[in-house]
């Protein structure tokens, strides 16, 4: 029987996700419930085997979304729903078969202890990584842990993690960025600054190569565009909040 909680819930942002999906999604639900997906406009047909899915499965509810909007924006919808239901906290993860279902209980378990803080994966690369990828993050995660003066970001890009959805909400009505691939890094910098504390857990990322499923819609010209923008709007950002974070630090002590 999978966990159920009525304040915890898993929330996967899916847009044309590739073959794993529906494998992915059976193994959130064996180890937890309430399981939501938000279709993010796919059109390869998975909005209708999801459906299908959650027809015979009350733990599970798929969302759909008629047209593209982006990861964040996808997880904006979910969560914002998912307030409205009575929830509290959110774990998103990935739907094509990289996150590491089976650590899912973990770190509700690691939420629920500490409501207030959010709960981040820390990525363990298999061989099979691309260098790109795992050296590209590194970047992103020296710019994460400046913007916020060191409060302990493990890392800046992994998506599975559990947010506390009142505070992420707020950040991200404050915002009209973070709808897209830049959500993942600009949540943790703008949670840190709204107050909100890291905790960094080790989890597993597998990467597949399109033989065995794999499917990743991160364009490397595109999205570190993106990336660069949004380190370039948090760094100003920063700059603006010195004293308060300084401030911060100096009391945590
Ligand atoms: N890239 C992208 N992912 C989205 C979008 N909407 C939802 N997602 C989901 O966000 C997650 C991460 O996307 P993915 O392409 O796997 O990126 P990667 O794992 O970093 O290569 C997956 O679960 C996607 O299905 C979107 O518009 N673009
Ligand atoms: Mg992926």
């Amino acid at each position: 029987m999978p966990a159920s909680s009525p304040t915890h819930l898993v929330l996967i942002p899916s847009y044309n996700p590739g073959p794993k999906v529906l494998a992915t999604v059976r193994a959130a639900r064996a180890q937890w419930s309430p399981v939501w997906v938000v279709v993010d406009g796919s059109t390869d047909g998975s909005a209708e085997s999801l459906t299908e899915l959650a027809r015979n499965d009350p733990g599970l509810r798929v969302l759909v979304l008629p047209q593209n909007q982006g990861k964040g924006a996808a997880v904006l919808h979910g969560i914002t729903l998912a307030a409205q239901a009575g929830f509290t906290h959110a774990l998103t993860m990935d739907s094509d078969g990289q996150h590491p279902e089976q650590l899912i209980p973990a770190f509700m378990a690691a939420s629920q202890a500490t409501p207030a803080a959010m709960v981040l994966g820390k990525p363990v690369f298999g061989p099979e990584a691309p260098a790109l990828r795992v050296n590209g993050r590194k970047v992103s995660n020296g710019w994460a842990n400046l913007e916020t003066l060191g409060m302990g970001i493990g890392d800046s890009l992994y998506g599975f993690r559990v947010y506390p959805i009142a505070p992420l909400i707020q950040v991200m009505q404050g915002t009209r960025f973070m709808r897209r691939f830049d959500f993942d890094p600009e949540a943790v910098v703008r949670l840190c600054w709204a107050g909100v504390w890291p905790i960094n857990i080790d989890a597993p990322v597998r990467y597949f190569t399109p033989q065995e499923g794999g499917v990743s819609h991160f364009k490397y010209l595109r999205d570190n565009v993106l990336l660069s923008w949004m380190h370039t709007r948090l760094f100003i950002g920063f700059v603006l909040r010195l004293p308060l974070l300084l401030w911060r630090r100096v009391a945590s002590r």
